[in-house]
């Protein structure tokens, strides 16, 4: 961008230096963009429902009827995908009669507790949803009618609505988990009014309800995170549903005190629960611990085991789901984040082997050695299990000794370990907190990139790329973007990605935001600065930066490297066309010796590193600018606290990132000396100058004249009019046509008056000069 003189001028005054040479790190976002940049480029689109704020609690995107259903305080929405957005729909949904008053009765707050909170959309046949909400500390379910595919209908069965305990919490934000499978709900949940009794439950079909065996304590004040189907195999017999929460667990050392732990439990889908044992109690439930770690200095881990949010990355065909999942570690002395994944085929390797076993509650856990009954605990009735003479159909069949081990052994004892054992991406000392996690697989020109989509605290998404190098433990990791999603900072509670459409859908109590994975050209429209934002969606195709869609015909002309970014390979001969394109050009700055002078240079990419270079006049190259007291460098370009006449010069500020430099501004700075200044405007007004009454009087326009002689120096007097046209052009093209000649014309006059000036005072001192 050019050096404006508005920053020259302007800059000196308040400046924010940044301490030490500017060289950010890579996990510094190489694109911010805000609220407003999203929206004008209709990169994003909001909706906060007809009241400013939806108080959401559910999102279900659903791609089969092309329409985003929302859950919020006593109201439903739909929102059509494939139209303009977003044509909403509205179905009111306040609690029952009374029960408001009786919510309140209890003691509950009737703002935050008592209305209808909506935390429960699933689909339940081709034209119906389940929703349930809190019902103001009464779960109701309801059966809520939107139509077929290409209609656009919405309203509740009135006659449908009935209890929802056990379905939905009480609570209107406690974590909760559910899904919907075969006609039936699995949750994980607080079912119980003040929310103590922690439960794993299925309801809704016409078989018994089944619930975890109280007694048991198999669930210690659990976070719930997320629910899934996820088949083993090819039989549907031997179908589970995996929850993923953490859970707050006594010291296993034995210590005094208790610890967080992130967990994987399943249950099996045709899990009937026990004949004599665990009667409508599940019978197969197992969990394991999910580790999350880096090694520390010295061999101590640093585990992070508080889960916040879980995506699964569905493969294509053959290939083993990939389980991607966020967790914090908050400790008094250190906060951070850690992105692991994990192999499902891993998971179910840990769920094949030992058990966790304790002798006594003093004791240190073990791996059961002892015999195992048959079928092993665990395991869904089955072809496996129903073997001719061993008729165990159904878990209403399985031996007593097999249910009794399930009830004393719930946990396996190997933990499940990440991919490469280490998480993909550790964030320490961010700003904010990361909330939600989405993964996209892009395919690009030199290989596969998961793009990580992470959802913070203050309403904004990071997008985020971790490249493993070959071979070496350490992943790197490339910030692509940070996009601020929401006006007002406020925790992103909800995203769904729909890759058919590249889109993210990103909730917060507000409402939701509908946001592009990718908009290539905000990158810019020059090939290096396309091949430098690594962004495996983009790629340069000759003439500007594109989404880059592997096996086009175009395909030859495509320039990509996400792994090194490497622009001076991709961009051979594409740059030269930039320079004689006239992209950068010299501009003339001016400063007075002995006073501070600011020169501007704002790199594209805050990941690049800025240098300044300086060729004197009759100097034959230029050499690096050698900063010290005097001569600072700032995030924003160049600072000379006090200009010395030998400052006088070209600058150009060239960036580097990834070993490629870019020529960002080339300025030539040229110095006033304050002789010249003297001269020209003696201190004492002269009694030839215009006077009160004949113009301007003199003593105020001294500041005007300083401005001036600034901008437009001795040496190039011809370039007074292009500078007054920089100074004064956007005011004087504004009113062009409008006012001729008038008060905004005072300053051009001035510029001229000066100019004429200074002409005749050079004529006459100019060996001074
Ligand atoms: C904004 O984006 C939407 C969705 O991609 C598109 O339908 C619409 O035409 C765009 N509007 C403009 C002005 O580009
Ligand atoms: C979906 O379920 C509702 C309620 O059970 C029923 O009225 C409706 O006919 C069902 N729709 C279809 C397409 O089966
Ligand atoms: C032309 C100009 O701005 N001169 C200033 C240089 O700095 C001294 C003191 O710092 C000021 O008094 C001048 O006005």
């Amino acid at each position: 961008m050019a050096p404006s003189a508005w920053a020259v001028c302007c800059l000196l005054g308040g400046l924010l230096l940044r301490g030490g040479s500017p060289s950010p790190g890579p996990s510094v976002p190489r694109l911010r963009l805000s609220f407003r940049d999203l929206l004008s480029a209709n990169r994003s689109a909001i909706f906060l429902g007809p009241r400013g704020s939806l108080d959401l609690r559910a999102l279900y995107l659903d791609e089969y009827r092309d329409r985003l259903f929302l859950g919020g305080r006593d109201a439903i929405y739909s929102l059509r995908l494939d139209q303009t957005w977003p044509d909403p729909r509205e179905v009111l949904w306040p609690p029952q009669p009374g029960q408001r008053e009786e919510c309140v009765r209890k003691g509950r707050d009737p703002l935050v507790e008592c209305a209808n909170f909506v935390r429960v959309l699933h689909p339940h046949n081709r034209t119906h949803l389940l929703a349930c909400g809190t019902g103001a500390f009464q779960p109701t379910c309801a059966l809520l009618a939107v139509g077929h595919r290409g209609e656009h209908v919405l309203h509740l069965e009135p006659r449908s609505v009935e209890s929802g305990r056990g379905r939905c919490p009480h609570e209107p934000s406690r974590p909760f988990a559910s899904t919907f499978v075969g006609g039936e709900l699995y949750t994980g949940l607080n079912a119980d009014f003040l929310g103590h009794e922690a439960m794993i439950f299925r309801t809704g079909g016409p078989r018994p309800a089944l619930r975890s065996d109280s007694d048991q304590n198999l669930l210690h004040d659990p976070r719930f995170v997320l629910a899934a189907r996820i088949p083993d195999n090819s039989d549907p017999d031997d179908d589970k549903v995996y929850f993923f929460f953490s859970e707050t667990v006594p010291s296993p050392d034995g210590g005094p005190g208790r610890v967080t732990v992130s967990r994987v439990g399943r249950v099996c889908v045709n899990d009937a629960g026990g004949q004599r044992v665990l009667v409508n109690k599940w019978s197969t439930f197992l969990k394991a611990r999910l580790l999350c770690s880096v090694p520390g200095p010295g061999g101590a881990e640093t585990h992070f085991d508080q889960l916040e949010d879980v995506f699964l990355l569905w493969p294509n065909s053959g290939k083993s789901l990939e389980v991607y999942a966020l967790f914090s570690a908050v400790s008094a002395v250190f906060q951070g984040y850690a992105v692991c994944v994990y192999h499902m085929a891993d998971i179910w390797e840990v769920f094949k082997g030992p058990f966790a076993h304790q002798d006594g509650p003093q004791h240190q856990w073990g791996p059961y050695g002892g015999k195992m009954p048959f079928p092993r605990p665990g395991m869904c009735p089955s072809k496996m299990t129903a073997q001719p003479g061993r008729p165990f159909g159904s878990t209403k069949d399985y031996p007593d000794d097999v249910l009794q081990f399930a009830r004393a052994h719930p946990l396996m004892f190997r933990p499940v370990r990440p991919r490469r054992g280490r998480p993909v991406l550790v964030k320490t000392h961010l700003a904010q907190q990361l909330r939600q996690i989405v993964v996209d697989r892009v395919e690009a020109e030199d290989g596969t990139y998961d793009v990580i989509f992470l959802g913070t605290d203050s309403g904004s998404v990071l997008k985020v790329i971790a490249l493993q190098a070959g071979g070496s433990a350490e992943p790197e990791e490339v910030v692509l973007e940070e996009l601020q999603v929401f006006k007002v900072p406020t925790p992103i509670t909800e995203m769904e990605i729909s890759v058919k459409r590249q889109m993210l859908y990103v909730g917060s109590r507000l409402g939701v935001a509908r946001l592009q994975l990718h908009q290539c050209e905000t990158y810019g429209s020059a090939c290096a600065e396309c091949c430098l934002a690594r962004d495996p969606y983009c790629a340069w195709d000759g003439a500007s930066c594109t989404r880059y869609r592997p096996g086009t015909s175009k395909r030859r002309f495509r320039r990509q490297d996400i792994r090194h970014g490497n622009p001076a390979l991709q961009c051979l001969g594409q740059s030269q066309e930039e320079e004689t394109a006239g992209l950068v050009v010299t501009n003339t700055v001016y400063g007075t010796e002995h006073n501070s002078t600011f020169l501007e240079c704002l790199p594209k990419s805050p990941q690049a590193a800025a240098r300044w270079f300086l060729q004197r006049p009759g100097d034959e190259r230029p050499e690096q600018v050698k900063t010290d007291e005097r001569v600072l460098q700032t995030g924003q370009g160049l600072l000379f606290r006090r200009l010395n006449r030998l400052d006088a010069g070209t600058y150009t500020c060239m960036t580097l990132e990834h070993g490629f430099s870019q020529l960002v501004v080339r300025l030539a700075l040229e110095v006033i000396v304050p002789a010249q200044l003297d001269i020209l405007f003696p201190r004492e007004p002269r009694p030839e100058e215009p006077t009160a009454r004949g113009g301007p009087a003199s003593a105020p326009h001294k500041a005007w004249y300083k401005d001036i002689m600034q901008l437009i120096g001795f040496a190039n007097l011809p370039r007074v009019d292009e500078y007054c046209e920089r100074v004064w052009c956007p005011s004087r093209s504004r009113s062009r046509g409008k006012q001729a000649k008038g008060k905004s014309w005072a300053g051009l006059e001035l510029g001229k008056k000066v100019k004429s000036r200074v002409q005749a005072e050079r004529n006459r001192t100019p060996r001074e000069v």
